[in-house]
């Protein structure tokens, strides 16, 4: 029986990065949260795919020397492939180069069109590639207000969408429906946006190629956030002549994004569809960033985490359930593998699986792996009742937290039900009393590990959603067989049967120790430590850019593999000014101490004097150079680079060299003899 139905969708990722912790993070949560309504007999529809467009990803297949298509295709096969190993639970995924989608996008224009909402006009103005956005700056080459990346000047003939005349409907929509974007305080920012007052949006561009083309006038192709949001009504069949699906899911019910794209969801998105004559979703959520080392974890930050890390090491359910417990939905939330194993080892190994270890095989050995009952009334006591009192608040508790997006409680109230249960059995000493052998002690030892079992079994459906594997395996070792086919909306205490015959009991979360966590941060520092030459987060080319192929695995297949890249030479950056070049002060140093960073075969820790200061530099050239053959040489510096940090050291600068082939550094210098302190121009 059907209770009702549940669309779900997570923005569809960029493939001009691969995907990290961040990306995720945002589709874990969806996952947990479609997992949770399936449980409860709802009909979910869960979506997520990446979004193939624009001029952003058109520079990264160009500086991968490969056609746009073979370099979208790879990298979306890498973001599915991940959430296939993750075991995530979508129920389509979408690429907006499928023609499908194609098609919608197309039908979307043409219906705005006839509706009147788009016209075509010259415009000129500052366009920001990353954030395929035009921004509002009037000079050429100034830095755009929202990433601070330097803009290009656009002069262009484009179709316009009426914008302006959505102002009033939005603030209506949006005063109308308080939960229409979640949390408060992004709601409360988009009021404000909308009230500062709307321009008509450019939907179209003609300075490049790889886009939807507009429908009849093909040397346009369509703005790629029209293109992009579109996908959550493509992906149901809008445009299309099979629409069954999105007959029945359309309206969505929650748009889950990361809050740097509220705009996008909350103004534009609203705005189309409003202009269409087409449904709104219920509700956009926001999330806030994973941080780490303090700053976004993004490509070009270049400090993102790989999950396959931490899947190598530790297996998806920890992560998923560090993502869900550790970081308070809706505000940032830091990221770090210490952070990740106490969690685990706390949580999980000596929470929930030491729980199950402990009631499951005192199960095993006291009542031959039979579910016991206690057999007179006698062996009750107002302990039993205390945790089956708990374990009832406990479901409805969860249930609220969970429904409201406060995971992060419902797993709190989840485990205080674990840690109410494990002091339970402390207290009533079920070994002390499978000692005694008179029928009293018998049917309290059946109580006391009849409550044990039957909390755990309750805390297991709880968490479901949120570590499916694990739970699964608890759920199997309680011989209650396939997890999925338990209704959780018909979830209470005192379900499990007398008798159930127990799985084979087996450790479900190992413990991890120090060696967990150096394990997953050399995997992560081999990948970071060998580019000399990094990308930098203020200009335009990093982030359309593929890192060098010194970055191993943080570059697209694409660019890595010497098929698609058959000539030797790196392609050129795009243009810069003479401006943009001035920003970057390159100076020469010389080199007072080096040494090998502990654990880090790639790096080198110097000490430069800049003639005017000395600083630490963190150097991926171990593997090239003798850290004593560099003392006294002189070198030349970026010097105002910003610091990062590299195996938790500041590095204040990089050191400028040329990359040779397999990444081999060469260092710069001069045959002239060139004071420290000098500026290169
Ligand atoms: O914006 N912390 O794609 P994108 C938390 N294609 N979440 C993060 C994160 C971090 N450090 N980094 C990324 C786009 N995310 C567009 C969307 S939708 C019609 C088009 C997650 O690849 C988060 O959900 O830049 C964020 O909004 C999304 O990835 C951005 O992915």
């Amino acid at each position: 029986m059907s209770n009702g139905k549940f669309y779900i969708t997570t923005p569809i990722y960029y493939v001009n990065a691969r995907p990290h912790i961040g990306h995720t993070y945002t589709t874990v949560v969806c996952d947990a949260i479609a997992r949770r309504k399936r449980m409860l007999g709802i009909d979910t529809f869960f979506l997520t795919g990446t979004d193939e467009h624009g001029q952003k990803i058109e520079r990264s297949a160009n500086a991968a020397g490969c056609s746009p298509k073979k370099f979208v295709d790879e990298v979306s096969a890498e973001f599915r492939a991940l959430w296939d190993r993750m075991g995530l639970s979508y129920d389509k995924f979408i690429r907006t180069t499928d023609e499908e989608h194609v098609r919608g996008v197309q039908a979307m224009f043409k219906l705005l069109q006839e509706r009147g909402f788009i016209y075509k006009s010259k415009y000129r103005g500052q366009y920001c590639v990353y954030d395929e956005l035009y921004v509002e700056v009037d000079t050429p080459g100034a830095p755009c207000p929202i990433c601070g990346r330097v803009t290009e000047t656009v002069e262009e003939e484009n179709y316009f969408f009426k914008l302006s005349a959505m102002e009033e409907p939005l603030l209506k929509l949006y005063n109308s429906d308080p939960d229409f974007i979640r949390p408060e305080t992004r709601r409360n920012e988009v009021i404000s946006f909308v009230r500062g007052g709307l321009k008509d949006l450019s939907i179209s561009r003609t300075t490049f190629k790889w886009g939807i083309p507009v429908p009849g006038d093909e040397a346009h192709v369509i703005y790629v956030w029209l293109d992009a949001l579109c996908n959550y009504i493509t992906a149901l069949g809008f445009g299309n002549e099979n629409t069954k699906l999105y007959d029945k899911f359309w309206p969505a019910d929650v748009h889950m994004v990361g809050k740097e794209i509220v705009r996008f969801h909350c103004v534009y998105w609203p705005a189309f569809l409003i202009a269409a004559g087409l449904p709104l979703p219920k509700s956009i959520v926001a999330h806030g960033w994973l941080l780490f080392e303090e700053s976004k974890m993004s490509k070009s930050r270049g400090n993102i985490v790989r999950t396959e890390t931490i899947l190598d090491v530790l297996g998806a359910d920890p992560l998923r359930y560090f993502l869900m417990r550790e970081i308070v939905f809706g505000q940032d939330g830091s990221f770090s593998f210490d952070a990740l194993v106490q969690r685990f080892n706390s949580d999980l190994a000596n929470g929930l699986g030491n729980l199950a270890s402990r009631t499951l095989s005192m199960i095993t050995r006291y009542f031959n792996g039979e579910v016991p009952y206690p057999s007179h009334a006698a062996a009750h006591t107002p302990a039993d009742d205390a945790i089956a009192k708990i374990a009832t608040r406990t479901i409805e508790e969860f249930g609220t937290a969970f429904d409201q997006f406060q995971f992060s409680k419902a797993l709190e109230t989840a485990w205080g039900l674990v840690a109410a249960v494990d002091k339970y059995i402390v207290e009533n000493e079920p070994w002390a009393l499978s000692e005694k052998t008179d029928e009293q002690s018998r049917s309290r030892l059946a109580t006391v590990l009849y409550t044990s079992a039957e909390a755990l079994r309750i805390v297991t459906a709880l968490a479901h959603p949120i570590i499916p594997d694990s739970t699964a395996r608890i759920w199997s070792q309680l011989g209650l067989g396939n997890i999925k086919e338990f209704k959780l909306n018909e979830i209470k205490w005192g379900q499990l049967h007398l008798g159930t015959r127990l799985g084979k009991v087996e450790a479900v979360f190992p413990r991890a120790d120090k060696t967990t966590i150096e394990r997953m941060q050399q995997m992560e520092q081999e990948r970071t430590a060998a580019p000399v030459v990094e990308e930098n987060p203020q200009t335009p080319s990093s982030t359309a850019t593929p890192a060098p192929s010194t970055a191993g695995d943080n570059v697209p297949a694409a660019v890595a593999s010497t098929e698609v890249s058959p000539s030797p030479y790196t392609p050129l950056a795009p243009q810069i000014t003479i401006d943009d070049f001035s920003k970057i002060d390159l100076r020469v140093a010389i080199i007072k101490t080096a040494e090998k960073v502990k654990g880090a075969d790639k790096l080198l820790r110097l000490e430069v004097d800049l003639g005017f200061e000395v600083r630490q530099i963190v150097a991926g050239i171990a593997l090239a150079y003798d850290p004593e053959k560099l003392i006294g040489r002189k070198v030349v510096i970026v010097a105002n680079l910003a610091p990062r940090k590299l195996r938790g050291l500041e590095s204040n600068g990089m050191i400028v060299a040329a990359s040779l082939e397999g990444g081999v550094p060469v260092l710069a210098g001069f045959h002239e003899d060139v004071p420290i302190g000098s500026r290169l121009k």
